[in-house]
């Protein structure tokens, strides 16, 4: 008897969930929101992108980790984008978000700016940076994704949110794992999203400690490469006193969105301790050797987390507004 409750039970709850609440709210968002409200909204988008990708070839990077940090903190609702006041520290200030580059932002202040002039306070900032992300994305090189769209504008943006929701590079995978599996991602969405080190850069202070004070036995950290090690070493060697020196996350097409980011990480050749993680931990070394050997099969695994990635705690209704201006909520915070 307790054997049929147990087996009967889950199918039965599932059941009645599906049919007593109310639709995901992501199941709000449509890909054709603007159509008739602001039919030049992807002209527009796809323009001021590409311009802004020409001149500053830095800002795939930029924006592909801003979009990243964004929906890890109160979801994707550009929360993130709200500029601190002097009575409120907003997700801008904290350390994690403060090295966040200026282009980012610049990216999508220029969107709505031109979206703002075509079809006043319609557009939200949180739509602007998912399309944004995904255009960019494209142009570097890897895979096109559609993106929903309708996602509000979130009207909380505090400092206290940021450091519970968002990793560093010094997490052990067990808790890296842990992160993303209790957001709803599988351990095989996490491994691919990571890919998203395969442009861009980062400060050496970020990776210095695997340089020189790894451990007593190694001042080394000997997950890496030995001759990576040592170019990194001459590389990093004024970061003290020049904090702006960095290195490239994919040492081998820094600018390129490929799968050699996976291949890098087989050769020790991977630039962050949650990089080089993936490769050794037994769980997420199947998805890393895969999508070393086969770049399409990460493009399209990529393509279909991103998706997800861009619904992840979206808001709708209420829950949000359309922002006059990405950088303030429009009733000032204090
Ligand atoms: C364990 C998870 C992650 C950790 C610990 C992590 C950490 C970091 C760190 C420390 C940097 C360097 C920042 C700097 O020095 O300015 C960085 C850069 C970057 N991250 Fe992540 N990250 C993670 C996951 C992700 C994910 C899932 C994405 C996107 C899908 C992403 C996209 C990026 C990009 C594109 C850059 C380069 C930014 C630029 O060049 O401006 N990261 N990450
Ligand atoms: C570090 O500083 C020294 C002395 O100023 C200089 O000779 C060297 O080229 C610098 N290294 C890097 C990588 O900038
Ligand atoms: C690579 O992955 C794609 C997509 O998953 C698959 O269709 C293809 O057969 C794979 N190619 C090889 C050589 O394994
Ligand atoms: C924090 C720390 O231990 N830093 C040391 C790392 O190694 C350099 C040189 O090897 C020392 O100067 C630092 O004090």
């Amino acid at each position: 008897m307790t054997s049929t409750t147990t087996t009967l039970l889950p199918p039965l709850l599932l059941f009645l969930l599906t049919v007593l609440l109310p639709p995901l709210s992501h199941s709000q968002l449509t890909y054709d929101y603007y159509a008739k409200t602001c039919p030049k909204f992807d002209d527009i988008m796809r323009d001021t992108v590409a311009q802004k990708q020409n001149t500053t070839p830095t800002t795939a990077a930029a924006v592909l980790r801003l979009f990243f940090h964004d929906c890890m903190v109160e979801g994707c609702d550009a929360s993130t984008l709200v500029a601190a006041s002097p009575l409120h520290r907003t997700e801008r200030d904290p350390s994690l978000n403060l090295d966040l580059p200026g282009d980012a932002f610049d990216t999508v202040v220029r969107a709505k700016t031109a979206l703002e002039l075509e079809c006043p306070d319609i557009v939200s900032c949180a739509d602007i940076l998912a399309v944004a992300t995904r255009n960019l994305v494209a142009l570097v090189g890897g895979p096109a994704y559609r993106v929903p769209l309708g996602r509000k504008d979130g009207l909380v943006s505090d400092a206290s949110r940021v450091e519970p929701n968002l990793l560093k590079p010094t997490m052990p995978a067990s808790q890296i794992i842990a992160f993303f599996v209790s957001r709803g991602f599988t351990v095989q969405e996490m491994v691919t999203l990571m890919g998203g080190h395969t442009i861009g850069f980062s400060h050496c202070r970020e990776f210095s400690y695997r340089l020189y004070n790894f451990s007593r036995t190694s001042p080394t950290d000997p997950a890496l490469n030995p001759k990576y090690a040592e170019g990194l070493k001459k590389l990093c060697e004024n970061y003290t006193k020049d904090p702006t020196m960095s290195a490239f996350n994919d040492v081998m097409t820094p600018g390129k969105f490929d799968n050699v980011y996976y291949q890098n990480l087989e050769k020790g050749l991977g630039l962050l301790a949650s990089d080089q993680a993936m490769a050794a931990d037994q769980r997420t070394k199947p998805f890393v050797e895969l999508y070393a050997r086969n770049e399409t099969a990460f493009f399209t695994a990529f393509a279909r987390v991103m998706e997800k990635l861009s619904t992840y705690k979206i808001k709708t209704g209420k829950d949000g507004e359309v922002r006059h201006r990405c950088d303030q909520t429009n009733t000032v915070n204090i």
